[in-house]
This record gives C-alpha cells, structure tokens and sequence, in this order.
C-alpha cells in the first residue's frame, strides 16, 4: 500500500499535534502549514512534546493567503486535508471580530478553494464546534440541534461549517465537519479554562501563586480528552461517504465541579483560593452545552475512552512537572 501524505494546518496547536503524532503512529506522511513568526524557536513547542517535531514537514503559510495554499496543496498533493487552524479562543473574538470571522470563517474558503483546483480526489476534515449551538435549544445536541451562534468565533465558524457542506453538496468534494465538544489536554493554550485551572493549582500548591482568578463558574461544558477526539477526525475521513458528526462525551459538568477534581488532586480546599473576577465574564455567554455522539459511536465506532476526572489529574501533574523549580 502506497504511503497516504495528511496536510494539516492548525498543526502547532493542541489538536494538531495529537493528530500528527496519530497520524505519524499510521504511517502517515504528515505535512502542517505553520505562520512565520519571529519566535520560531519556540513555535513549535508542542510537537517538540510529543517529540515528533522532527517528524513532519512543516510550510510556511497563512489561511487567508490564497495564492500560498494552491502553491502548498499543489506541492503535497494530500490524500488528506485536515483544517485545524483558525483564532480558537472564544473571549478573544470579541476583541478581534474581524480577524476572527476572515481566518476562522471565511479561510475556509480559501481551503476548499485549493482543495477543488489543486486536490479535487482529497479528503478533507472541517474543524467546525460546538460552540455553533450557542443559545440551546435542545437538551442534548446532535447533528440536527438548531445552531444560535454566541460570539464572534461562533458566527464564523458557522460559516465555516456550512460553506464545508454547501461546497460537499456543490462539486462532490469529500469534506466533512467535525462538531467537536471541547476537548483539552496538557498541551491545551494556557488561556482556556481547564489549564488556566491546572496551571493555576499546581503553582498554588508549590507556593507560586495564592489564588485563581474565574469568571463564570456556573458554565457546564461536555470535556473530552483531546487524543480521543483526533482519532475520530482521522475515523471520519477513512469513510466512503462524507458527511458531519457530532463528537462529544455525552456528560456535562460545571466549570465549578471540574476545578474541584484539580483541587483535590493535590490536596488544596478550593473557597481558600478561587476569586470570582467579573472582569473575566464574557459579553453573552454559552451556558451549557452536553452533545449526543451516538452518530459518531455508530457509524465510526468511535468511543470516548478517557473519562474528565483522569484528563484533569494528567493536566495537573503535567503543569506541576512544568513548574517543578
Ligand atoms: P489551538 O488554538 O491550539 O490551535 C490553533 C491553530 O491555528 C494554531 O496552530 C495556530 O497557529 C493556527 N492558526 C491561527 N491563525 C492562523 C492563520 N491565520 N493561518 C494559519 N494558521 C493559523 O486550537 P485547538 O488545537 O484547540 O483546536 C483546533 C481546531 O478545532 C480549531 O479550529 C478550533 O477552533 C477547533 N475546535 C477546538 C475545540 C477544542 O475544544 N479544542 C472544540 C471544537 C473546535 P499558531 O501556533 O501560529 O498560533
Ligand atoms: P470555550 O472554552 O469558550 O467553551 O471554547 P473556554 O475553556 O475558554 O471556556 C469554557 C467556559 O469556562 C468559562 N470560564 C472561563 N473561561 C476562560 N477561558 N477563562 C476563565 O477565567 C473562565 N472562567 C470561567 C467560560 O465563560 C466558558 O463558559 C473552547 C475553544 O476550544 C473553542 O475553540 C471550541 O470551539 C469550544 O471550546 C468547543
């Protein structure tokens, strides 16, 4: 069997590691695109992590630079598209609306416009989010849940979503979107809520810090473990037929409760510590959200095989190992 070539942008995120280093264990020949950047030493710490930062090929580019992805796509020719990059962090998108809505939404575009003239026959994986559904209008949310985006990055990644389906059902491309429930990991950005807490509780627990600052705790969130979620990206693409799947765990918990499991990992009392900060409140909020991956369970086979309890204690350990003076 010939080796399958996977481009990924987004690649020096969370998940683009984890999918890497998934696909490099598959035999993969894996291709990232990667923003120039003053800092290139340190860019790409978490590929360096897993240790595979010698393993795959990195390219210089942007997403919302046209011309450099026909170059890239024509140059890799991937079996494999998986477009992972965008401005994730929902709190910055109201600071940079444009920004968000030009690389998180409308770069789509750009990525399947590449992928029609230069790579018609490849598969391509859209990150899209949960975050989509917003305002809930349904207990638990699949496939069919009306979407009430909430921020600027939901908006645009609604976009982005329903431009993967319109340009499937338009020129027959092999794209489908991924509806991920968040998924974390110790390679998670340092501004979003579970690492900013397994951060903030290992420097507590070594005498670095006193407290940790929250905004709304009351917020429930359905956690998964990032490797698991990778793998079912990479699940959606082995099948005949595109199509979109919702990937979550199917348990919601409180930003309140998950903290708790951080705490009494290490043995902290949580009310000596936690400071509610309004400032850290976002202008319209997604108050909970708890998907329903039984699609995904039965078309992929896909199971959630790492519960939020153990993803917490990995994530603390990891940020004490980090701190460890
Ligand atoms: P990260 O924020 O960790 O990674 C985002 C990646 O996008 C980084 O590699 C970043 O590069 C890259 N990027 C940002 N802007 C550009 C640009 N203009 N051109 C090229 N690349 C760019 O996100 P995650 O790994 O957590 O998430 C991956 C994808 O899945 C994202 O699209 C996210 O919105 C989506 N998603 C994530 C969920 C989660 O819970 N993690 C849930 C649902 C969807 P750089 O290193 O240079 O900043
Ligand atoms: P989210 O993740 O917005 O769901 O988007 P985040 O971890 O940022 O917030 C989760 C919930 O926690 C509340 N919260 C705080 N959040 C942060 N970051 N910092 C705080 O201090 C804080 N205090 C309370 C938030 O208000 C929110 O309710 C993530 C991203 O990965 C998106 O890219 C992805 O699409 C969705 O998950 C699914």
């Amino acid at each position: 069997m010939t080796r399958k070539t996977a481009f990924i942008t987004g690649i020096t995120g969370q998940d683009g590691a984890y999918l890497s280093a998934l696909l490099l264990s598959k035999g993969y020949r894996v291709t990232g695109l990667v923003r120039r950047s003053s800092t290139a030493e340190i860019n790409n710490l978490r590929l360096r992590w897993l240790g595979i930062e010698n393993d795959v090929e990195l390219i210089d580019g942007d997403l919302t630079d046209l011309s450099g992805l026909l170059r890239s796509v024509k140059e890799i020719r991937p079996d494999e598209i998986y477009n992972l990059g965008a401005q994730s962090f929902v709190k910055s998108s109201w600071q940079q609306p444009i920004l968000t809505g030009q690389v998180t939404g409308l770069a789509v575009t750009n990525i399947l416009e590449a992928m029609r003239i230069e790579a018609p026959e490849a598969r391509l994986y859209q990150a899209s989010s949960s975050e989509m559904y917003g305002l809930i209008q349904e207990d638990m949310q699949s496939e069919t849940t009306p979407f009430y985006p909430r921020s600027p990055y939901a908006v645009a990644k609604l976009y982005g979503h329903w431009i993967t389906v319109n340009y499937r059902e338009s020129f027959g491309l092999h794209a489908s979107s991924g509806i991920l429930f968040n998924h974390e990991s110790p390679l998670r950005g340092i501004e979003f809520v579970t690492r900013k807490v397994t951060d903030g509780v290992a420097r507590i627990k070594l005498g670095l810090s006193s407290e940790l600052r929250l905004g709304n705790i009351d917020a429930k969130r359905d956690w998964g473990h990032a490797k698991d979620y990778v793998r079912a990206m990479w699940l959606m693409l082995q099948q005949e037929t595109p199509d979109d799947y919702v990937v979550a765990t199917g348990v919601t918990t409180t930003v309140r409760d998950m903290c708790l499991i951080a705490f009494d990992h290490v043995g902290l009392e949580i009310d000596k510590h936690l400071v509610i900060d309004p400032a850290l409140f976002r202008p319209a909020e997604v108050d909970v959200l708890l998907g329903n991956p039984a699609k995904a369970k039965a078309k992929l086979g896909w199971e959630p095989e790492i519960s939020l309890e153990k993803l917490i204690r990995e994530m603390v350990d990891a940020d004490m190992e980090r701190l460890k003076p």
